[in-house]
């Protein structure tokens, strides 16, 4: 199924009158207060998220999966998703792969495809958390910290093989997510797995091309649930700083602890210019890979704050890759990576909004209750008319999942490959 731009722009007549007023209301109340609209409407519609190839079908949780009619059954429906999505929002214009989950099997033939649908190939990310059916050495003990020399050589072997695959694909970095930890106290020696972690690492970013950069995520815990290598962003920094400068952090908001200050970590790393990509979910109590700002829309806001900052000030930080990092268990995949998607540009626009000046100011003058107003009054504009202000002038649609729905898309993806269930997660 492709939806075309006459479809979008005739489903948006419906809407225009009221978005009108709407937008009216909201320009003059921020031109009143200095801020420029129309750029801020640019930056939005061209804020672009890259959408895992993992979180197209139904997730699940280790307890079960319910399958979600019509999901994608190969690599090729996944981008067509992912063309969907981008068509109704024109801010998901990018794909990210996870090896050997998603293997292109025509790789001219999906670049074609990428370019039908106005999508490039974000991030390669590497999968040695998994021993595959074919597995030479197994990764049950650990892969790039592995004790066992063989099985570290077949991971970095492993990583080397996706940043082959990503070359073709035009994509543009490779992002390592480890599992390698120990479950049980004594397991390991934490010394000699960091040892052997970024000796690894190193041997995998010397295989990286010039114009690459390496992503190092970090997590606390799970799938072990004892000590994880790579376990916080400090370690993670260490280790992008062994390896060289094109080398950075990973920041997954799933992968804190409770109550974890993870705009702080933010702001740390682009002080140091070394936050290179995201990954956006949203969770209650741990890595629950849940819609983004379903749960603590405020904590993005903060976030996002930072980031804007930090992109305006931190010159020496490349732009962040950004990505939504979600499983979806009972809702349609589709619906909730639009949900996911309308949370990121809302959280992005109300960071857009904040008088940094005013709040330089404030700072200054140890104004703790004048802080607090610039950043909530940022945060309680109802920014939606700035978005869809965005989407019309590109072309998208006014109300993506309301859209979605009227072109009856689930039921036409079910009537196209029936009960199918996705591969990967
Ligand atoms: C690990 C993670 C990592 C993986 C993805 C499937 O929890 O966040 O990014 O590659 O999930
Ligand atoms: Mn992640
Ligand atoms: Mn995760």
């Amino acid at each position: 199924m492709i939806i075309g731009k006459d479809i979008i722009d005739q489903y948006n007549k419906a809407g225009v009158e009221n978005f009108n007023s709407d937008f009216d209301f909201l320009q003059n109340k921020l031109t009143r207060s200095g801020a420029n609209v129309a750029e801020i409407v640019n930056k939005i519609a061209d804020f672009q998220v890259a959408i895992p190839s993992w979180a197209l079908g139904a997730g699940g949780t280790r307890f079960g999966r319910f399958s979600y009619g019509g999901e994608p059954a190969v690599l090729e429906q996944k981008l067509d998703d992912v063309g969907l999505l981008h068509a109704l929002t024109h801010s998901a214009g990018a794909v990210s792969l996870h090896i050997p989950w998603d293997i292109p099997s025509d790789v001219s033939a999906l670049k074609e495809s990428a370019k039908s649908h106005g999508l490039v190939f974000d991030a390669m990310n590497s999968n040695t958390f998994q021993d595959q059916p074919d597995a030479k050495k197994s990764y049950k003990f650990g892969s790039l910290n592995s004790v066992n020399e063989d099985s570290r050589a077949y991971a970095v072997e492993h990583n080397k093989e996706v940043i082959r695959i990503g070359k073709e694909l035009d994509s543009k970095s490779l992002t390592v997510w480890l599992a390698d930890g120990a479950s049980f106290p004594g397991q390991l020696n934490f010394q000699t797995a960091l040892s052997n972690t970024e000796k690894s690492l190193k041997e995998i970013y010397a295989d990286m091309p010039e114009d690459w950069k390496l992503f190092i995520e970090y997590k606390p815990y799970e799938p072990n649930f004892y000590s994880t290598t790579i376990q916080d962003w400090g370690t993670s920094f260490m280790l992008a700083n062994a390896c060289g400068e094109r080398a950075f952090t990973l920041v997954d908001l799933g992968h804190h602890l409770p109550n974890t200050n993870i705009e702080q970590i933010v702001a740390t790393l682009m002080y140091k210019g070394k936050l290179g990509g995201f990954h956006f979910n949203d969770s209650k109590y741990g890595d629950d890979d849940l819609t983004v700002g379903s749960i603590k829309p405020y904590a993005l806001f903060l976030i996002f704050n930072e980031l804007v900052y930090g992109i305006e000030n931190n010159k020496n930080n490349p732009y962040p890759a950004w990505m939504i990092d979600a499983s979806h268990n009972i809702k349609d995949p589709l619906e909730d990576l639009l949900q996911s998607l309308e949370a990121i540009l809302i959280a992005y626009a109300q960071a857009l909004l904040v008088d940094q000046k005013a709040l330089k100011t404030a700072q200054l003058n140890n104004d703790v209750v004048a802080a607090q107003d610039i950043l909530q009054n940022a945060y309680r504009t109802d920014v939606r008319p700035l978005l869809q202000a965005a989407r019309l002038q590109s072309g998208a649609a006014l109300d993506p999942i309301a859209t979605y729905r009227n072109l009856k898309v689930r039921e036409t993806l079910i009537s196209e490959r029936g009960w199918a269930k996705a591969t990967g997660l």
